[in-house]
């Protein structure tokens, strides 16, 4: 997946606009991930996947962080992203599918609060960003 100057301009843009709002944002696409996607929620039996749960925000708070991170990396997202492969790929064991669902979800998510953001360029450069993210994080599978 390789992201063009543009594309990197526009995630880059895309978290600025994201800003404070990230662990919001965050829990909002685990929400609609659980509620859209209900398989998604064997990989959390541990968690209380109810709307305003304290685990599912503080779950969206890691997960904004990881891809704020990824976002100011994205030339280098194996290296930035190597401990969090390692967990997916070797103990959690999430199946690849899951990715795209999650993907989806931000997608919604971001279009949601910045409509006039999220232009058709935008959207193709995240969902660019988006599956990159999930290469990497999918890549120890195999
Ligand atoms: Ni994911 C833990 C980031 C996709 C299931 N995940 C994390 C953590 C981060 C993270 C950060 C916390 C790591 C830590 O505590 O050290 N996950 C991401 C990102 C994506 C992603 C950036 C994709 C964009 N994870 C998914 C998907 C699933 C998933 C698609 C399954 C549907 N992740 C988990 C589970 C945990 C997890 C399960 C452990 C949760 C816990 O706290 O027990």
């Amino acid at each position: 997946m390789v992201l063009s100057a543009t594309d990197k301009a526009n995630v880059h843009a895309a978290w600025d606009k994201v800003g404070g709002h990230g662990a919001e944002y965050g829990a909002e696409a685990l929400e609609r991930m659980f509620l859209g996607f209900p398989t998604t929620k064997t990989y959390f039996p541990h968690f209380d996947v109810s709307h305003g749960s304290p685990q599912v925000k503080a779950h969206g708070k890691k997960v904004a962080e990881a891809l704020a991170n990824a976002s100011s990396h994205l030339d280098d997202l194996p290296n930035a992203l190597s401990a969090l492969s390692d967990l997916h790929a070797h103990k959690l064991r999430v199946d690849p599918v899951n990715f795209k669902l999650l993907s989806h979800c931000l997608l919604v998510t971001l279009a949601n609060h910045h409509p006039d953001d999220f232009t058709p360029a935008v959207h193709a450069s995240l969902d660019k960003f988006f599956a990159a993210v999930s290469t990497v994080l999918t890549s120890k599978y195999r």
